[in-house]
């Protein structure tokens, strides 16, 4: 498989451009259903370690089943298949400008969850128009084991998020250096969501947690740390989860349609955001940068007993 590595605001992401499966035509919800069922030799080979680390998202390039798309994309991690990706949505159109197959302009992305607008700004710039994202739920009260009651809100961006402001679990600033806390207390959270029966819509599991804060880095509106459904934590400021959190803004009369919002990640990276206004719920407009930084070529050897990656333990 040949594939371009590329980050956004540190966050990684490989994108197989040649030897991946052919998942034939039809809908790409579909076709990921095809790839999780029959395929999902080329995910274990392409993102698990020892060949690849636990933040990395893949994204498999395939052929747009509307004429007009310049692309389509099934994006995936080390747990299994994502709806969107917001971060690899960024590094995607960076990394076809790269290989010269997107020029600057506005273009069309087919994913599982939807069409996605894409404007490529320049070499390294990428703004898109998310999938409608809405709020289902505001102030859901969770028991978690030694965290007691959380107060979060549950919100599609592409992805289910829940949200949930930092002072309640006592890391307000959101702290670099205490990232495996954050990911400790944001797995106890994911696991009572689960064990308390909440999800997204039709019972969807909620997989992505979202913990923010207002104190952010000047210039910023909030800084958050994202828990990715594998377990790593997200180095961008998440381009789905940037989206759950204007839903919720939304929903609270917090920030208007047009407003600029600045979102940091964890680790200072930043996303720009705004929305408008939808059919069924709001567009969110996310603006960010990417590097590519790797074109390489993932061998196959039967003889290794890691070729598919290590098991999870
Ligand atoms: O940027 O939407 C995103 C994302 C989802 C998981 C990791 N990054």
């Amino acid at each position: 498989m040949r594939v371009i590595d590329s980050h956004t605001g540190g966050q990684p992401t490989r994108v197989i451009i040649e030897g991946g499966p052919d998942l034939g035509r039809g809908p790409l919800w579909e076709r990921r259903r095809i790839f999780a069922e029959r395929f999902d030799a080329y995910r274990r080979r392409c993102v698990l370690e020892p060949k690849c680390s636990d933040a990395m998202v893949g994204a498999l390039l395939c052929e747009p089943d509307d004429p007009e798309a310049a692309a389509a994309v099934i994006f995936f991690n080390t747990s299994g298949y994502l709806g969107m990706c917001g971060h690899g949505t960024i590094g995607l159109g960076v990394t076809l400008a790269w290989l010269g197959l997107m020029k600057p302009g506005a273009h069309v992305l087919e994913t599982p969850v939807g069409a996605v607008a894409l404007d490529l700004l320049d070499a390294n710039t990428v703004r898109f128009e998310n999938i409608p994202s809405d709020c289902l739920a505001l102030d859901v009260a969770l028991e978690v084991p030694d965290l007691g009651r959380v107060i979060g809100d549950i919100a599609w961006g592409g992805n289910w998020f829940f949200l949930v402001d930092a002072a309640q679990l006592g890391e307000d600033g959101l702290d670099p250096a205490r990232i495996d806390i954050l990911a400790r207390k944001s797995w106890a959270i994911r696991r009572a969501l689960a064990e308390q029966g909440f999800t997204g819509r039709d019972g969807a599991e909620i997989d992505h947690i979202e913990i923010t804060t207002a104190r952010a880095g000047s210039g910023a509106n909030s800084r958050n740390f994202v828990l990715c459904p594998g377990g790593a934590y997200d180095r961008s400021p998440c381009g789905t989860g940037t989206s759950a959190k204007l839903a919720c803004l939304a929903a609270r009369g917090q920030l208007a349609p047009g407003q600029d919002w600045v979102q940091e990640s964890v680790i200072g990276s930043r996303f720009q955001a705004r929305y408008r206004p939808g059919a069924s719920g709001i567009i969110p407009s996310i603006t960010g940068r990417a590097h590519v930084f790797a074109d390489a070529h993932i061998l196959s050897d039967p003889a290794d007993p890691f070729g598919l990656g290590i098991p999870a333990l």
